[in-house]
């Protein structure tokens, strides 16, 4: 990398930052939730000292509330390959395929996200980013309309495709260029109240799905939500309606737990806002919202086998105190220690020798378990990174308002998505197993 180069997660950092001051501003009730998220956190650490040593060790303290994700809608394929060279720059890969269309939202998507140790741990910051299949509209008239107005919109600034260029060519963007293009970048998420279409064809279009009017009635994929990390979701969710704010009825992923596992996330709903179409007329339009997050450890395939059987046996509920528990005693079945975890091959973990296994380190045919008995390794679970297609059906549909009405069984084309990005999307099951394969033999050890 030439030396004059912003590292990609320098730029990351910086975009994160500019979202998340644009977004406060624009949807103000999402700058409350945030308070309210720094003050359960800031109370949760008051009242559990091993757990801030641990953040404070692992200095995780000072960007706690940071934002952990957002998410964006589009509705083209050059609209998703240009996003991709897009997060390129900022060190974002598309890591994973999440087929929505099963439960009943028109859209399939990935996650465009840091890969590696380095970088997640600089800011995970990722981006959730669906893209609209116009094919699931059923009326042809309309669905040609559709693909006619996407076609004549460009949601990116010449500025920002002449940085994405740049970048390319140079490899790398000084640290004024880079703030130019973050600046460039913010315009393609920022709102636009007033539609690039009339009030007929937004209410034909909302009529097949809201999330199709929110896709193709806008000059821009404006930034649907941002989701701070909070330390204690169950308390945050009790306490938005003292702050005025509307969250959706359940918390979705996994109960709570003693090792927390995978993903749990809950929203506001998205606000009514007035928006202007172009033939003069006022109206509204609800696609904007605030959420939040947890994570756990990341599952192996067997792992998220259990989750996904027990999270169907779970079912849902409409209260969400009776489905929490319902969860926790439906979860009994999966473990809920690391021990277990980690022999039962249910969850990554990450090693590191401890002192005394730098000491003595480990000689070929000593097996992991022994060291860790010995005390020479240590273990932790590995930070899932991903998203839940479950849970994001549930966010989505509580964001829209209406049944969930499947369009079509279950059919994934992660194919078709891919052609549309340019690129395969990466294996999220692969980034972690080798994550833990790299920690061991860091260590020395060959396999676990
Ligand atoms: C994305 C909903 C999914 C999540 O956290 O699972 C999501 C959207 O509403 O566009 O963000
Ligand atoms: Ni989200």
């Amino acid at each position: 990398m030439m030396p004059n180069f912003l590292s990609s997660d320098a730029i990351r950092t910086l975009f994160s930052q500019a979202m998340s001051a644009m977004y406060q501003q624009e949807v103000p009730q999402y700058g409350t939730l945030t308070q309210l998220v720094t003050a359960v956190n800031e109370r949760t650490l008051e009242a559990n000292p091993a757990l801030k040593n641990r953040l404070s060790a692992a200095d995780e303290l000072s960007r706690l509330s940071v934002e952990r994700h957002g998410a964006i809608r589009v509705g083209t394929a050059e609209e998703l390959s240009t996003l991709r060279q897009m997060f390129a720059v900022m060190g974002m890969e598309a890591v994973g395929y999440y087929d929505l269309s099963q439960a009943g939202v028109p859209v399939h998507s990935t996650a465009f996200r840091p890969v590696s140790d380095r970088a997640l741990r600089h800011n995970p910051f990722r981006v959730f980013t669906s893209l609209l299949r116009l094919e699931l509209i059923d009326d042809a008239a309309l669905r040609a309309k559709a693909a006619a107005i996407l076609a004549a919109r460009d949601i990116f600034t010449p500025g920002c495709r002449a940085l994405i260029a740049q970048h390319q060519q140079q490899g790398g963007l000084n640290a004024n260029d880079a703030a130019r293009f973050v600046q460039e970048a913010l315009e393609t998420f920022r709102w636009h109240a007033h539609t690039t279409v009339d009030s007929g064809t937004y209410r034909a279009l909302s009529e097949q799905h809201r999330l199709i009017a929110d896709v193709v009635c806008f000059r821009g994929c404006h930034i649907n939500h941002l989701t701070p990390r909070t330390l204690d979701i169950d308390r945050v969710q009790a306490l938005m309606p003292s702050r005025g704010i509307d969250p959706k009825t359940l918390i979705e992923g996994p109960p709570q737990r003693q090792v927390p596992i995978l993903l749990r996330q809950t929203s506001f709903k998205a606000l009514e806002e007035a928006v202007h179409f172009n033939d003069g007329t006022p109206g509204t339009h609800t696609a904007r919202f605030g959420e939040i997050e947890q994570r756990g450890a990341a599952l192996t395939p067997k792992g998220r086998a259990l989750y996904d059987r027990l999270l169907a046996e779970a079912g849902t509920g409409s209260d969400n105190q009776h489905h929490q528990q319902h969860l926790s005693a439906v979860f009994r079945d999966f473990p809920d220690d690391e021990e277990t975890l980690r022999e039962q091959q249910l969850a990554w973990f990450r090693y590191r020798l401890t002192e005394k296994g730098t000491d003595v380190p480990p000689r070929a045919g000593e097996s992991v378990a022994q060291l860790l008995a010995e005390d020479r390794l240590a273990v932790e679970p590995i930070v899932y990174e991903d998203f839940l297609p479950v849970s994001a059906a549930g966010i989505f549909q509580s964001n829209l308002g209406d049944v969930a009405q499947a369009r079509s069984a279950g059919n994934a084309s992660k194919a078709e998505f891919e052609s549309a990005l340019g690129v395969a999307v990466l294996d999220e099951m692969a980034l972690y197993q080798q994550m833990q394969q790299r920690s061991l033999e860091r260590c020395g050890v060959a396999s676990a």
